[in-house]
């Protein structure tokens, strides 16, 4: 049985980000989406309830689960018997950002990053936009799954 993980902060989980993890499980038999912490990123989201809203949003996805990545995604791969991390792109920029990240996660533990070329009318969905944009009232539910877009706006809310 083959296993991939696809990563990220999913702060929040958006369109883009369902897109990435359909299309890997079109290429492999099990996905684990694996909500991390980027250590340059502050999230608005706390970890458990990214999980939960991707939990949500994947539950009629057969062979698809999300689980937390408690510290370096390299031991989590390793740990979940992962052959595969998928990522997605949207352009040159996203390259240029996972391309260190693939490369550091093949010297740690050997294991292989294959990219996904998402859908080019998700391409301008990256998850600080969703933020920026609900955090000063425009409208953000066509760009995320069910119960995101709330989330986003109550997180926002409780910060103000
Ligand atoms: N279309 C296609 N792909 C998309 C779209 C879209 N609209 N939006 C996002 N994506 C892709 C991104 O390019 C990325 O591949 C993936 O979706 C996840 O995106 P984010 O923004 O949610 O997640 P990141 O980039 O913050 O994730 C970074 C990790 C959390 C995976 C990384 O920091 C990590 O592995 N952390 C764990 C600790 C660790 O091991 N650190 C060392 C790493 S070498």
């Amino acid at each position: 049985m083959s296993l991939a993980v696809c990563p990220g902060s999913f702060d929040p989980l958006t369109l883009g980000h369902v897109d990435v993890v359909r299309r890997a499980r079109s290429m492999f038999d099990e996905v684990v989406v694996g909500v991390a912490r980027n250590s340059a990123k502050s999230p608005l989201l706390a970890v458990d309830e990214r999980v939960a809203l991707a939990r949500a949003a994947f539950a009629s996805d057969a062979g698809v689960r999300v689980e937390v990545v408690p510290g370096l995604l390299a031991d989590f791969v390793r740990e979940v018997g992962a052959s595969a991390v998928v990522k997605g792109l949207r352009g040159g920029a996203d390259f240029d950002g996972e391309l260190p990240m693939a490369l550091m996660n093949r010297h740690l533990t050997g294991v292989e990053t294959v990219f996904v070329v998402g859908d080019p009318g998700l391409a301008h969905i990256a998850s600080s936009l969703v933020k920026d944009v609900a955090r000063y009232g425009g409208p953000v539910d066509d760009l995320v799954p069910p119960g995101v877009a709330d989330a986003v706006r109550a997180a926002w809310a409780q910060r103000a």
